[in-house]
């Protein structure tokens, strides 16, 4: 028999490196997206035109705003994981929609764990829990470091990470958090700083815009390849118990770093391009500085990253590079030019 999954999330960049991890393995997917003015599938279009004919992905309309239709989907599918990965996922913007964020990530987990444990609780569930819960807290950041969450996001994130708990211990269900240092790839939203940084270097070398702003550079994060975490979510699910791991490379670096790094490898001028402290990028409140110890998952999981700070960069650079027709030898030769 085959697994079954649901992912909520999956057109996102997480969701979509999950789905093909699951159908790769044979699972059937149920995929759960919300209605959107311009239809937002470019992420899965390629595992949707492989296995949706044939019935091993489904595609199902639930907006994490009403998720009454959680119930019967669950009742329906009896599903063996459900990965939680829907969120409204920005830091920066959930300072300007707060009451929206807790609904989206807070609110709804717990609608979903009390649909599971209510309609199957055999179901393993799996939360989208993140390192911006500890906040202020000093790295490096563990499964025992405080919380200290500086933005609404946040503290969505606390509130669904002791929900999980709390269905785990009061209720005895499998219901596990991955605390995820930040995970990067070519398939970031273009308002992350990564992405913004790759993606508004091939737009300069275009001429299709004129400098890259940021805000504070200073501030210093771990990460990741997405496609090395979603490994790690999907292995959380797969214990004989279920647990909270710290996903992270335990290497941190700035935002100026990751600048430094994009711009070297193409040869582009930093001093020319590059504009910092934007006021409109400055956030109320800011978490400085993320480093993981996950030796905790590196043991219980046998989970390591692949990918380096370095892979990370070139990856996405190229990438942009190539959506926007051109490669690196290219790119250095218009750089000269420009600079
Ligand atoms: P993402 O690319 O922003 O994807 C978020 C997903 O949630 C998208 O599919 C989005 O749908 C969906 N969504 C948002 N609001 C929704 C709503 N009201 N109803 C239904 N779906 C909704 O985020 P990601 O990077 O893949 O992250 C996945 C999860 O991990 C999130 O919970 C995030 O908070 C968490 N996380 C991420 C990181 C990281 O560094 N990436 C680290 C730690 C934790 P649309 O496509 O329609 O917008
Ligand atoms: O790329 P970011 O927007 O990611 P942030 O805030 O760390 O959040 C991401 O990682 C979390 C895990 O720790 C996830 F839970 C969350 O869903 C998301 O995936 O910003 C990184 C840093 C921030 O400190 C920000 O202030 O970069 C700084 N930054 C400087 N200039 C900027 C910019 N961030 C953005 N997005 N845009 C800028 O122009």
């Amino acid at each position: 028999m085959k697994k079954k999954a649901i992912i909520t999330g999956i057109t996102g960049q997480d969701g979509s490196y999950l789905a093909e991890l699951l159908l790769k393995k044979n699972y059937q997917v149920h995929g759960l997206l919300r209605r959107t003015s311009f239809l937002n599938l470019d992420r899965i279009q390629h595992i949707i035109n492989k296995y949706e004919s044939g019935g091993q992905l489904t595609l199902h309309y639930i907006d994490m705003i009403d998720t009454s239709s959680i119930s019967s989907l669950v009742k329906k599918i009896k599903p063996n994981e459900f990965y939680n990965l829907a969120a409204m996922s920005h830091v920066g913007i959930s300072f300007y929609t707060g009451e929206a964020t807790l609904n989206i990530n807070a609110v709804a987990t717990y609608r979903i764990l009390d649909a599971i444990t209510k309609n199957y609780n055999k179901c393993k569930f799996y939360q989208a829990s993140s390192s911006e819960m500890f906040g202020i807290t000093p790295p490096p950041q563990n499964e025992n470091s405080l919380f200290n969450p500086q933005s609404p996001y946040g503290i969505s994130k606390v509130a669904a990470f002791y929900t999980t708990r709390y269905f785990r211990q009061a209720h005895k269900m499998f219901a596990a958090n991955g605390i995820l240092f930040n995970h990067e790839s070519p398939r970031r939203g273009i308002n992350f700083v990564t992405r913004k940084i790759t993606y508004t270097v091939a737009r300069i070398l275009i001429g299709k815009e004129k400098k890259l702003v940021l805000g504070n550079v200073n501030i210093k994060r771990d990460w990741g390849h997405a496609e090395d975490y979603v490994l790690a979510i999907w292995k959380i699910l797969q214990q004989k118990n279920p647990d909270d791991f710290v996903i992270a490379t335990e290497m941190n670096h700035t935002i100026w770093e990751f600048v430094q790094e994009v711009f070297k490898i193409v040869g582009l001028n930093v001093k020319k391009y590059v504009e910092t402290n934007n006021p409109k990028f400055l956030r109320p409140a800011e978490v400085p500085s993320l480093k993981g110890d996950s030796s905790k998952a590196k043991k219980i999981l046998k989970w390591k990253p692949r990918y380096t700070f370095k892979d990370i960069a070139r990856i996405m650079l190229e990438s942009d590079l190539k959506s926007h027709g051109l490669n690196i030898k290219e790119a250095r030769l218009i750089a000269k030019k420009i600079n």
